[in-house]
């Protein structure tokens, strides 16, 4: 018992450890930016919603598109961020803990981006959820949620992506990404984006997208520039 107990604290820390200090912060002197619009072209892919349990709650069966596709086809709520970048501005002035609601069986929001660290789960239903966050096949938080109002606190010390179901409700489905750096953004409803005070130099652009998969390019920022992109996002 006490070998498994030192090990343990031994390992949570190192874990945090490497995720939260990977990156580190330092003043960014004549950066540039990247602005662009992710688009989707063709015909919005669907997935048929089939509610088997709790349906004054759920709702009954419905379509829903499997990627968020509004006017001139751009995508909303894909996440754009540079990958491995080891120093750079500041991270954002985090004024509350992040939110994972669950309302009428569904996630709120699907998609977001957090920096490591806690996040609230809530159910907003009078009905149990239980809330199942992966990293790819390992559990990151599992949470039986019976009641109206709920909330737990949990954590995600690791830096990619959380991918969260309901063991109830076999259609809920929303993502996490846990970022290394504060160099992301999530695409607005047209499709845009901008990454600002980015250090000259050429990087990895990653636009990710729970259908299409991730979708990858080289981009080169100079100072004081902005780089425009076009990513047209396609199916892996
Ligand atoms: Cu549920």
């Amino acid at each position: 018992m006490n070998r498994f107990s030192a090990s343990k604290w031994v390992a949570v820390p190192a874990l945090l450890a490497a995720s939260a200090l990977a990156y580190e912060v330092a003043p960014v002197s004549g950066g540039g930016r990247i602005e662009g619009k992710v688009s989707f072209q063709g015909p919005v892919p669907v997935k048929k919603i089939i509610p088997t349990k709790d349906k004054d709650i759920c709702g009954g069966p419905r379509d829903e598109p499997q990627i968020r596709v509004g006017a001139d086809k751009g995508v909303q709520d894909a996440v754009v961020y540079l990958k491995a970048v080891s120093k750079g501005k500041a991270w954002g002035v985090v004024d509350k803990t992040p939110v994972l609601d669950q309302e009428r069986c569904i996630f709120k929001p699907s998609v977001q981006v957090v920096r490591p660290g806690k996040i609230d789960i809530r159910n907003s239903d009078p009905i149990l959820h239980n809330t199942h966050g992966f990293y790819g096949q390992r559990t990151a938080f599992n949470l039986a949620m019976p009641d109206k109002g709920m909330k737990i606190t949990s954590e995600l010390p690791r830096v990619g992506l959380v991918r969260v179901e309901c063991d109830a409700h076999g259609w809920m489905l929303a993502h996490i990404h846990v970022a290394d750096s504060p160099y992301y953004a999530l695409t607005g409803s047209d499709g845009s984006f901008s990454i600002t005070d980015v250090p000259p130099g050429t990087y990895t652009l990653v636009a990710a997208q729970n259908y299409t998969g991730d979708n990858e390019m080289q981009v080169t920022v100079k100072g004081g520039e902005t780089t425009k992109l076009t990513i047209e996002l396609k199916k892996k």
